[in-house]
């Protein structure tokens, strides 16, 4: 962006947290150690290990489990406020329920904790990131409406536990993943296809979880741990591809099914799911012969425990797509949420390409993303996410260092523009398993030498960079950092 775009203050002010964040299931590996539990992406690559591009898995992973001290001091030579990590429900609880209470795991989560806040580094819990309990996916998992009752169980369990140290608590990372990729048939866990239908009961049953979760807090917890609670999305820019209005609804109705269905029910004013999208699925539904819309209303008691139950709102930003209408993309099966929004995406050319198919350097897309939120609900945000991904291994990354550098710069604008933004968290501390492209895409700050049983983590130039900017509270695009020794401060 021009230079000229860049004005009022430039620096980050003290009381601005910066983090990194990574989640269990990609770094903890430890799988079936002391008695933890098998959990939906456990169950799910030991099943099918085609389903995951290079047919790795996290059985070992980074191998934080036994790691976790070195972990603790990269966060130290950073220099970083806060980390965020999540919690494995299933090594707490094996079997899902509070019946049954792995002591070990609490242990690992107890050391792990207490070795951050022995260096003043702010914890901050996400207490579901993409891995259920296998005993509850036998159950239903997310189909059931059980699942509210029994993710209450479980982090009342957790605020019990660890409520006492952490007071930054994120209830579900990217609900759109459980549900539209999860049972979307879109190949994340637990991989059931119920695309169309499931995907939707899944929608409202994350968030009456999520309310539910808020509200134990409130009750029960708040007055005595006085911690904060928010839910965590992926949140993307979307662009109209043309001025028509139907580019317009197509790239809202992109929004709505990524992550409107989540926050227009926490953080609107009235309430409930976002009219468009009702609309359109009911319109759907009925010519498709079905007796009832696929997607379920929230009755007028859950629209009101739902409305409001949020502290702030986590954003996980990485890029931007352009969007346009496309009543039938033959891509889509039927009946499924993609198919019912009718939109088709599109990246330029000229935006420069990360090694994940779906992530380029589109220009001031974390500023526009973070004020069109400001004009929807002006919220409390924290983000959550943001990150660069490399096929190199390699610990020269300009091009990570040029990617985080730009969305600083977008953070500094929407501060300087009023954004009720309170931290940044960079997306990753280290290289781990990515999911289903395994261990072919890095997001590391930290290289992860997969190679060595000690998983030796090295400092990239993003990470020297990241510490200059967290110490300086300016982005210095000319500072060059001496790679040769990393210090604590
Ligand atoms: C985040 O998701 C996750 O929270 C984190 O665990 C992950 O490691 C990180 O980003 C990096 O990916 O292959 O075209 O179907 C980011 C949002 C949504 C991006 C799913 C990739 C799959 C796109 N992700 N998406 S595609």
């Amino acid at each position: 962006p021009e230079p000229s775009s860049r004005n009022g203050v430039r620096r980050f002010p003290d009381n601005f947290r910066f983090g990194t964040a990574t989640a269990a299931y990609q770094i903890e590996g430890a799988w079936n150690a002391d008695g933890k539990g098998e959990n939906i992406w456990d169950h799910m690559v030991h099943e099918n290990p085609s389903i995951i591009l290079d047919r790795s898995n996290a059985d070992t992973t980074t191998d934080s489990y036994h790691n976790y001290k070195r972990d603790v001091e990269m966060l130290r030579e950073l220099g970083v406020d806060t980390y965020r990590f999540s919690l494995s429900w299933s090594r707490i609880l094996p079997e899902g329920f509070s019946h049954k209470i792995n002591q070990e795991g609490v242990q690992f989560y107890n050391n792990y904790i207490n070795e951050m806040l022995k260096y003043n580094i702010t914890p901050m819990v996400t207490l579901y990131h993409w891995d259920l309990p296998q005993k509850l996916q036998e159950y239903g998992g997310f189909l059931n409406p059980m699942i509210s009752d029994w993710y209450e169980e479980y982090v009342r369990l957790a605020f019990e536990l660890f409520g006492d140290r952490v007071k930054h608590w994120i209830t579900f990372n990217e609900p759109c993943i459980t549900c539209n990729d999860g049972y979307g048939g879109r190949y994340k866990a637990p991989n059931v296809n119920t695309s169309g239908i499931g995907e939707y009961l899944c929608i409202k049953n994350v968030v009456l979880s999520h309310a539910k979760a808020y509200h134990a807090y409130q009750k029960d917890f708040k007055s005595s741990q006085h911690g904060q609670i928010g839910i965590t999305m992926i949140i993307n820019w979307q662009e109209p591809l043309t001025d028509s209005e139907d580019d317009a609804l197509a790239a809202e109705l992109k929004r709505q099914a990524e992550w409107g269905v989540y926050v227009e029910p926490i953080f609107s004013k009235h309430g409930g799911f976002p009219r468009e999208i009702v609309d359109r699925v009911a319109e759907k539904s009925a010519e498709q012969g079905y007796a009832w819309s696929r997607m379920p209303e929230f009755t007028d008691e859950e629209r009101e425990f739902v409305r409001g139950s949020a502290d702030f709102l986590g954003v996980n930003h990485y890029t931007a797509f352009y969007i346009a209408a496309l009543e039938k993309n033959p891509e889509y099966p039927v009946p499924s949420l993609l198919d019912d929004i009718g939109i088709d995406d599109y990246i330029p050319h000229r935006w420069p390409k990360a090694a994940s198919p779906w992530l380029t350097k589109a220009p001031r897309s974390l500023y526009k993303t973070l004020m069109n939120l400001k004009s929807r609900y002006n919220p409390t945000i924290i983000i959550t996410e943001n990150g660069w991904s490399a096929r190199n291994a390699g610990l020269i990354d300009d091009d990570r260092v040029d990617y985080y550098r730009d969305a600083l710069e977008d953070v500094l604008d929407a501060l300087n523009e009023g954004v009720k933004l309170k931290g940044y968290i960079a997306w990753s501390l280290m290289d781990n398993f990515e999911w289903n492209q395994g261990f072919t895409e890095r997001f590391g700050l930290y290289q992860v030498d997969y190679s060595d049983a000690k998983r030796t983590r090295t400092p990239r130039k993003s990470a020297f960079v990241y510490k200059q900017v967290i110490k300086s509270r300016v982005v210095d695009h000319h500072y060059e950092p001496d790679m040769s020794v990393m210090t604590i401060d």
